[in-house]
């Protein structure tokens, strides 16, 4: 067993809701089976590196908080490799079965794209050991294509076309490490992809750039063999002003505009749904009704601040109705539940990274088991399906199929009779079955 910043804990366990004992599960069992699946196997928990152990707890007014010793040498391809010991120890421990990175996040840092590159391949071999020993599996690769000052002007939006090389030569690297990884999908999160100001900002040729980095990614997923999904992440601004894949709607006209539709799918961030003035809820729904979700960020913001604050979710009601609507369409494919989500800077102790990941995962079992009892009393559906009844008249069916026009239609109207939309009933229902 190696030396990691975890040794003191031991693996989380589920003890069921009365126990008190806070490093323990309160509802998450993993083989629990609801409606015809493992609880593991409908959340597929992943855990992000970045979060946990590449950020040191600084913010933009305070230095580094947390006990994240091989941040100090961040340039050290051992110390990355004491990094790797930790972050597997902790996977292990909370029995996450996938977990997610950036190139930057696992690799040493390096000076050049190159430099990075060949740090990267050097983890490679660690890393899938790990997998293997750990029964860990990869959930998502993607490239940090935001942090180095190259990118400050974006990276495939760049008006240098240097920097839309290094940013291929950075996903090609990815991609790559991905495929070899078995990563289940690849996001793409384009963080400065959109601009500060128009003054200095040509929209149009940003975009068609934009088209041209996605379809190359697209052309080379194709030639190397990776059978991953590939997904867009969609959030508004921060850090830019705006931001071009500003929500799931806006990526969707996107890359239906650039004949990318059949290859790309959507990443969706709760927080990210909450700054673009959407509820999270609204954001995954509409990735359904377009057939165009992929997976989740799972985290929350604060309804006080207007940023990204990436806390640890704890809304059961949210949850439930977003879990509902995942088993309803089949259930995640290829993704996951990613928790995206960081510990506030206090939260120095090094069980508090349990205790948010334990908060947080026990929130979506609750939902999950919430949810299963909705779809089998199927009132909100039924509820639904007599809202719409009428449109299944023959009458009615001719109109969808494009067989009545205009005129026709004019000349049988008959003045409709209103009927509740119920809403206050239907949250009285949610509220009994979640609170
Ligand atoms: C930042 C994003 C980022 C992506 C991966 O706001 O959430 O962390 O998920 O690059
Ligand atoms: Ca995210
Ligand atoms: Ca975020």
């Amino acid at each position: 067993m190696p030396k990691t910043i975890f040794n003191h804990i031991s693996k989380i366990k589920f003890r069921g809701s009365e126990n008190r004992d806070p490093l323990s599960f309160n509802w998450y069992e993993e083989d629990k089976v609801i409606l015809g699946k493992s609880m593991k196997d409908h959340l597929r928990i992943a855990i992000c590196y970045w979060h946990s152990f590449n950020w040191g707890g600084n913010d933009v007014f305070g230095e580094t908080t947390f006990n994240r010793p091989w941040l100090l040498n961040p340039t050290s391809h051992k110390e990355a490799l004491k990094k790797l010991d930790s972050a597997f120890d902790f996977f292990n421990k909370i029995g996450a079965p996938y977990f997610c990175f950036h190139d930057v996040d696992m690799a040493a840092r390096g000076e050049t794209v190159k430099e990075l590159s060949e740090n990267l391949k050097k983890m490679i071999d660690p890393l899938s050991l790990k997998m293997e020993e750990n029964d860990t599996q990869l959930l998502w690769g993607t490239a940090n294509l935001f942090s180095h000052p190259r990118y400050m002007a974006g990276a495939a939006t760049n008006p240098d076309p240097e920097v839309f090389k290094c940013a291929a030569f950075q996903v090609k690297n990815m991609l790559e490490a991905t495929h070899q990884l078995k990563g289940k999908n690849y996001v793409l999160w384009g963080g400065r992809e959109g601009y500060d100001t128009l003054l200095n900002t040509d929209i149009k040729k940003e975009l068609s750039q934009y088209a041209r980095f996605l379809s190359l990614i697209v052309e080379h997923k194709e030639k190397i063999g990776f059978k991953g999904q590939l997904l867009i992440e969609p959030k508004p601004h921060e850090p830019t002003k705006h931001q071009y894949d500003r929500d799931a709607a806006t990526v969707i006209a996107f890359l239906e505009k650039y004949n990318l539709r059949d290859h790309i799918k959507l990443n969706i961030e709760a927080n990210h749904a909450t700054l673009a003035g959407s509820s999270f809820e609204h954001e995954v729904a509409n990735a359904f009704a377009f057939n165009a979700f992929g997976s989740i960020d799972i985290n929350r913001g604060d309804p006080q601040n207007g940023w990204d604050t990436d806390q640890f979710n704890n809304d059961c009601k949210e949850m439930t109705m977003i879990i509902k609507n995942i088993i309803m369409n089949g259930g995640f494919k290829n993704g996951g539940f990613n928790f995206d989500a960081k510990l506030r800077r206090q939260s120095i102790d090094t069980e508090d990274l349990f205790t948010a990941h334990i908060g947080g995962i026990d929130i979506l079992a609750k939902a999950l088991i919430n949810a299963a009892t909705m779809i089998k009393d199927d009132y909100l559906e039924s509820f639904k399906k007599s809202r719409y009844q009428d449109w299944n008249k023959e009458e009615a069916q001719k109109i969808l199929a494009g067989e009545i026009s205009l005129d026709d239609m004019s000349k049988n109207i008959i003045e409709p009779k209103p009927k509740s939309g119920k809403q206050e009933l239907l949250e009285k229902y949610l509220s009994n079955i979640t609170d």
